[in-house]
């Protein structure tokens, strides 16, 4: 089964929005694998934005992410990938929908709330780095009435 990497950054989890997302994935049906509360290195967050690194953005980007901590998840489901970053929104959140996440709760897109992998790739790598145990084994009792 697909999983993604979700991290809720630490402007969502200093407004107290961390219920409310992982409540929007629970709803869905998609089933948490992982999930921890976490300060990271500046060399780690620089090593998870590695392909932005020559974006004009990137110093503020990392100082965002390593300003506080962040909620770094694994969710498991059919299209998680790309259905999660449907739940997510657009990147800059004055593209962003309401109903999504980044729609309902951001403004700028330097406080966008929550990165969600782009890829099954970009997921794997970013899973690997951030869980490097793996996700916790468990079955939801819920996946009978999620899939036929
Ligand atoms: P994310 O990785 O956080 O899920 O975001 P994304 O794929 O939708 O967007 P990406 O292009 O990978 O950018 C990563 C994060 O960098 C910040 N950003 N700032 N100031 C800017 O122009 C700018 N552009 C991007 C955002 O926080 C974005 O989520």
């Amino acid at each position: 089964m697909e999983q993604t990497f979700i991290m809720i950054k630490p402007d969502g989890v200093q407004r107290g929005l961390v219920g409310e997302i992982i409540s929007r994935f629970e709803k869905k049906g998609f089933s948490l694998k992982g999930l921890k509360l976490i300060s990271v290195e500046r060399s780690f967050a620089e090593k998870h934005y590695e392909d932005l690194s020559a974006k004009p953005f990137f110093h503020g980007l990392v100082e965002y992410i390593i300003s506080g901590p962040v909620v770094a998840m694994i969710w498991e489901g059919k299209n998680v990938v790309v259905t999660g970053r449907k739940i997510i929104g657009a990147t800059n959140p004055s593209d962003s929908a309401p109903g999504t996440i980044r729609g309902d709760y951001a403004v700028e897109i330097g406080r966008n709330v929550i990165h969600g992998s782009d890829s099954v790739e970009s997921a794997r790598k970013e899973i690997a780095l951030w869980f490097p145990d793996g996700p916790v084994n468990w079955q939801s009792s819920l996946h009978p009435w999620i899939y036929e």
